[in-house]
C-alpha cells in the first residue's frame, strides 16, 4: 500500500515560526514520526511532497493516480481557497485525509470553512501532529475494507 503525504504552502516554515499555534515541531521531524508510526503496519510505504505552489499540489495530485492508494493531505492556507485542489482530489478519484495541525474551527472565522474537505472521506483537525498520524491511520483501515 503506497501513501502519499502532502503538505501546502508555508508548512515547510513549522518549528521556526509561530510556534504558540503550530509548535516547535519541524515538517522534517513530523515526516520522520509519521514513517517511524508507519512501521506498525505492514506493507506501507510512505512518500512527501510539499510545495508552496498550487499548481504544483494539484500536479502532484494528478500523478499519484495509479502510484499511490492514497493521499493525507494538509493543504494549508489553500484549504479555505482552492477549487482547484479539490477538484484535483475528486478527479483522480483517490481515498484522501484531510488533517490540520490547529483545530480550524476554533480559529478566526475564515478557516472554519474547507473547501478541499468535501472531496475527501474525511477529516481531522486539531492534534498537532497527532493529526498526521490519525490521518494514517485512518486511511490505512478504510484502504484495507
Ligand atoms: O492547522 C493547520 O494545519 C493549517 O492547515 C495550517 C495553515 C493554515 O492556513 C490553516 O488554516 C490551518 C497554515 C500553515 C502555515 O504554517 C506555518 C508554520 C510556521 C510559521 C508560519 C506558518
Amino acid at each position: 500500500m503506497k501513501i502519499l503525504v502532502l503538505n501546502g504552502p508555508n508548512l515547510n516554515l513549522l518549528g521556526e515560526r509561530e510556534p504558540e499555534i503550530y509548535g516547535y515541531t519541524t515538517l522534517k521531524d513530523i515526516e520522520n514520526e509519521i514513517l517511524e508510526y508507519s512501521k506498525a503496519f505492514e506493507g506501507v510505504e510512505i512518500d512527501f511532497f510539499q510545495s508552496n505552489h498550487e499548481g504544483e499540489i494539484v500536479d502532484k495530485i494528478q500523478a499519484a493516480k495509479g502510484v499511490y492508494d492514497g493521499i493525507v493531505i494538509n493543504p494549508a492556507a489553500y484549504t479555505h481557497t482552492s477549487v482547484a485542489i479539490a477538484d484535483a482530489i475528486k478527479a483522480v478519484n483517490l481515498p484522501a485525509v484531510e488533517i490540520h495541525l490547529s483545530n480550524i474551527n476554533s480559529r478566526e472565522d475564515f478557516r472554519k470553512k474547507s473547501i478541499t474537505a468535501s472531496s475527501c472521506i474525511g477529516q481531522i483537525s486539531g492534534f498537532g501532529k497527532n493529526s498526521y498520524l490519525a490521518g494514517l491511520y485512518c486511511l490505512i483501515k478504510y484502504l484495507e475494507k
